[in-house]
């Protein structure tokens, strides 16, 4: 036993379970133990000196799978890593006597350009970036597996989605303006892309948490993305929209409503992108195997509930944490919480307008409300096991929105249209030329046979003498497969004849009944929450025309809605120019009123010499039970208690800031003490009145009990507010909290919210 945070591993993990690609053996779960472990095995005080074999990956852990280039399974073990041997080598297998110091003429003499171990150490690292994303480029990713409920097999043919088919699966979380340095929990769109190494080849889903889009037609993305980067001079602000040039474009850019109401609601700030909805955004063609079609949008639900920040958590994190939803996602996995999502699709039928209730299907600024078209369950995502590599794995992974298998099309969206063109695109300069599929993340699981060769970095050594067709020297293969041989044959879908001509169908003008929909779906405390959005970042432009205009286009949307922000802002409201109906409002939109599960979520404990440890082990114990993560935070660190029983400190005073905790308790001293357990360090200390005050006005669940009702009044946690337990029965206590967390945040104590 070693580290402050109570590591068990094993460091004799069984390389197969930690290594195999197989989505049927996930990584064995390491229950109970506080997530954030670095490796597999304690680090000894001194340096080791002695040999020996690397240290297996953590049991949370899993690479890319053992395939190679072309696809065909290897046979490689598990354990078979690039760097794995006991000593140092140059990239050539030499071994080497010393890193440390470079070949020189004496100790005080100058270098020599003979050392080639030098020379081969800085060039490489010379050379270790490669071009971030141009979007989307801050992230993080999991493995995982995808299972079908065989719910889908009458409308598409695609083979991952029948009936308890069990794909391998990469998803990559993101972030869209910030740079791959950038924090988090910024507001934003996120990015939530999934690779299906499905068996009829590699099916990539790259959607966001947002249904709609800012634009009606590709050829306006630059435009956005430049909006809402930094300024060209001065290169800042990082990650904000909250800035003139953004507000500057879409406030005379009106199709970008829709997309702006929900960046500025409570989406713009998820608490944990495990508990996102995804969206594949356009509407895509589903094909059977009789070749009858259906229109479709995919759609991911979190199991854990749909939740967000409040902004000034998401602001605090960008400080405290701004690793946040990256570590957020490593840490639930390595818990055992594994993060999923059901699969679903709204169907639609393929009629000749390819519109549905009058929403116009090939416009992707607009969603179809779940109320009109249900989603339908179609399969299960679960995200088991943490990467072993970021650049190798998160930082590599190539997704394109045109990787499409049998049973799944496009349709004729303009958007969707000008990805197919740039996915591929940017991977020549992202990932340094044509080869990027055979990068082992990007690689599919099918077999390849597809006739491209050499080019930089090839690393197939391919077979034959013949990649043309037709061709006799190699036996005429690879021969081509038509649709009874699993080939990909496009729908033959009837384009009307029109002419040439740069403009959009009429119903792409409507710009305003879908900002409206959404707007009307909220409920009153996610509305306030929009305008406290909305007045911050307009508040955050110089320039007062951009404010107007901007305010402007909200009193299109709604009266209540631009008053709001113009009141913020002391700018008048102006009246509305446009006359938009109202449409039904659509509750699935609205993230507040259920209850979810509390898997995952974590739960500070604070603790000091006063307090009643037995009680604190049996909170501990159930936090860990119900699948939570409990962190005992202490005055300072090390461990409390008799060294038999002793309790491990993850957190200090110091340490612990309230954004890192779901709830938190107070864990009071024994009451048989009387007075004398009264007035521990928690009490006075005011870091914990902070931290008490802080969760309290993010209207966490608080709970304590014996004395901690002391601690939390003078953190101005009311007593009697909702959402602030006290008992004298610790376990008790927490049982209220877990409920009250099943609920995300006590709304209640906004007025505001719903009671
Ligand atoms: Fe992307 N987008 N995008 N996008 N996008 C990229 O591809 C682009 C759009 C989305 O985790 C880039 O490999 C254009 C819609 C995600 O690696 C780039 C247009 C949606 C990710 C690119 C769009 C997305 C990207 C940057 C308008 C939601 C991250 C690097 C026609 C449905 C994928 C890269 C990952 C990434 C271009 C519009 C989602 C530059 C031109 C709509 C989740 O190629």
């Amino acid at each position: 036993m070693g580290g402050a945070e109570g590591r068990h591993l094993s460091c004799t993990t069984e390389p197969e379970a930690l290594m195999s690609p197989s989505p049927k053996s996930p990584s064995p779960k390491s229950k109970g133990q506080i997530p954030g472990v670095p490796g597999s095995e304690a680090p000894s005080l001194a340096e080791p000196t002695e040999p020996r074999e690397p240290l297996a990956t953590r049991p949370d852990q899993r690479p890319p799978a053992a395939v190679s280039a072309t696809g065909s399974p290897t046979g490689a073990p598990g354990t078979a890593r690039a760097q794995s041997g006991a000593y140092l080598t140059t990239a050539q297998g030499v071994r080497l006597p010393d890193t440390d110091h470079s070949l020189k003429v004496g100790a005080r003499g100058p270098t020599l350009l003979q050392d080639h171990h030098l020379r081969e150490k800085i060039t490489h690292f010379d050379h270790e970036r490669i071009p971030e994303r141009v979007v989307h480029a801050r992230g993080a990713a999991a493995h995982g597996v995808f299972r079908g409920y065989g719910s889908a097999e009458q409308i598409t043919m695609a083979g991952f989605l029948a009936k308890d088919v069990e794909t391998p699966v990469f998803v990559r979380f993101s972030n869209v303006v910030g740079s791959r340095g950038s924090a988090d929990t910024v507001r934003d769109t996120r990015g939530f892309a999934t690779k299906f190494y499905t068996e009829q080849g590699t099916f990539d889903l790259v959607g966001n948490n947002i249904p709609v889009f800012f634009i009606q037609d590709g050829i306006k993305f630059p435009d956005i993305v430049h909006a809402a980067k930094p300024h060209p001079d001065v290169e800042i602000p990082q990650a904000q929209s909250a800035h003139d040039t953004f507000w500057d474009f879409v406030s005379l850019h009106t199709e970008a409503t829709a997309h702006v109401m929900w960046q500025m609601s409570d989406r713009g700030i998820p608490r944990s992108w495990r508990m996102m909805e995804g969206f594949g955004v356009h509407t895509f063609r589903l094909v059977n195997t009789d070749g009858e079609t259906t229109l479709a949008k995919f759609h991911w639900k979190p199991a854990a509930g749909v939740h967000s920040l409040f902004w000034e958590e998401a602001q605090m994190v960008s400080g405290v944490d701004p690793d946040f939803h990256r570590r957020d996602l490593a840490n639930a996995i390595e818990a055992g919480a594994y993060p999923e999502w059901e699969f679903g699709i709204q169907a639609f039928p393929d009629t000749d307008d390819q519109t549905f209730e009058g929403i116009d299907l090939l416009d992707p600024s607009k969603l179809v409300p779940e109320e009109l078209a249900p989603v339908q369950p179609i399969g299960r995502l679960t995200l088991n096991a943490n990467p072993t590599n970021y650049f190798a794995e998160t930082e590599q992974v190539a997704f394109h929105p045109g990787h499409l298998v049998p049973g799944i099309d496009i349709t004729d969206d303009p958007l969707l249209h000008a990805r197919l063109f740039s996915y591929l695109d940017t991977q020549l300069s992202r990932l340094g030329g044509p080869n990027f599929a055979q990068i082992p993340i990007n690689r599919p699981h099918a077999p390849i046979n597809d006739m491209l060769r050499d080019g930089m970095h090839q690393s197939a050594d391919q077979a034959g003498v013949a990649p043309y067709k037709p061709n006799s020297l190699d036996g005429g293969c690879p021969f081509t497969a038509g649709a009874g041989m699993g080939g990909y044959v496009e729908v033959p879908q009837r384009v009307t004849a029109a002419a040439k001509v740069r403009e959009s169908p009429s119903s792409y003008a409507d710009h305003l009944s879908q900002p409206r929909l959404f707007w009307l779906s909220l409920t009153p405390i996610e509305q306030e929450h929009t305008i406290e959005a909305f007045t911050f970042e307009l508040g955050k432009c110089y320039e007062t025309p951009i404010r107007q205009r901007q305010l402007q286009v909200l009193a299109n949307v709604d009266s209540a809605l631009c008053a709001g922000v113009a009141a913020g802002l002391g700018l008048p409201a102006p009246d509305a120019t446009e006359e938009v109906t109202s449409p039904r409002p659509s509750p699935a939109l609205s993230q507040v009123g259920q209850r979810w599960p509390t898997m995952g979520r974590t739960i500070g404990i604070i603790v000091d010499q006063a307090s009643d440890l037995g009680a604190v082990r049996g909170v501990k114990e159930a936090v860990t039970g119900g699948g939570m993560v409990p962190l005992i935070i202490a005055p300072r660190g090390g461990t409390l208690g008799s060294s038999a029983d002793e309790l491990v400190v993850q957190r200090t005073f110091l340490t612990a800031r309230s954004v890192e905790f779901d709830a938190i308790l107070v864990a009071g001293g024994p009451t048989d003490k009387g007075s004398d357990a009264v007035g521990g360090e928690a009490a006075g200390d005011p870091r914990v009145a902070l931290m008490l005050g802080e969760a309290f006005r993010h209207a966490k669940a608080l709970g304590g009990w014996g004395q901690a009702g002391a601690t939390l009044s003078a953190a101005g946690c009311d007593e009697g507010a909702p959402g602030v337990v006290l008992g004298q029965d610790a376990t008790q206590v927490l049982a209220q909290v877990v409920e009250l967390l099943g609920e995300h945040r006590v709304w209640a104590r906004f007025p505001a919210g719903p009671s």
